[in-house]
């Protein structure tokens, strides 16, 4: 009998949402395969994935005939049915509110405020041929500042990780948007010795996983580079 391909994940990689569920599928040894999806070539336009995902996004998580869009539903559904170690997103009712809490928080802060960095640095410029709008960007980086601040001195005010001791699936979103703005080069976390920290707790819990999940980025930081 063939072995079963696991879940389908539909991915860029240079999305910061699929590299936290490409993450968490390799750290688990999740049965899945990875379908491409490259964005810059509007591959998430054509009629066949605006099927599957009206909103023209990644990531998907196909998993037999069950289709789920959003980063955050298809992470907590992969740790809850898949089993994996309790710690990524916890049964126990307080802990995974908490679970619930960042990453609620998440989708209105660090998501939009790192991710507007980028495009204002990056996106922006590459589609324009325009240089960079330096007072807009001043005004994201100083929004991006508040919502850093914010990581410090609630999430990891008393903790290792922003929910607790042991790294969740909130660790994964959140580093993953902020590693982002490091294709033009930026490390926002350059000047916060307590994200830095979290950032390498991170990177041990994961592993390979990390460095694996952002090669693209990596490879899209050099090329910029080289444009410069
Ligand atoms: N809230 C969604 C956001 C997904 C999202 O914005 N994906 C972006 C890449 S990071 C995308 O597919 N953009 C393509 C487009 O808007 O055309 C999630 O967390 O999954």
């Amino acid at each position: 009998m063939a072995a079963s391909p696991g879940v389908e994940v539909y991915l860029d990689l240079l999305s910061q949402p699929c590299r936290a569920l490409l993450i968490l599928l390799e750290c688990n040894q999740i049965p899945h395969t990875v379908r491409t999806v490259a964005l810059r070539k509007g591959e998430n336009k054509t009629p066949e994935f605006t099927k599957m995902n009206p909103m023209q996004k990644v990531p998907v998580l196909v998993d037999g005939d069950f289709v789920l869009t959003e980063s955050d539903a298809i992470l907590k559904y992969l740790a809850t049915k898949f089993n994996v170690p309790e710690h990524w997103y916890p049964r126990q009712p307080e802990r995974r509110a908490r679970v619930d809490e960042y990453t609620a928080w998440h989708h209105t802060n660090t998501r939009p405020h790192a991710a507007k960095v980028f495009i204002l640095e990056v996106l922006l410029p590459a589609m324009s041929g325009s240089p960079v709008d330096e007072g807009r960007l001043n005004r994201a980086l100083s929004q991006l500042d508040e919502t850093l601040d914010k990581l410090e001195t609630m999430f990891l005010r008393r903790q290792p990780f922003l929910c607790g001791d042991e790294i969740t699936v909130a660790d994964l979103l959140a580093i993953c948007e902020l590693m982002q703005p490091l294709v033009a080069g930026r490390d926002v976390l350059q000047q916060r010795p307590k994200l830095q920290h979290w950032k390498s707790r991170v990177q041990s819990a994961v592993g390979g996983a990390f460095d694996r999940a952002h090669a693209v980025l990596y490879g899209a930081r050099e090329r910029h580079k080289a444009k410069l």
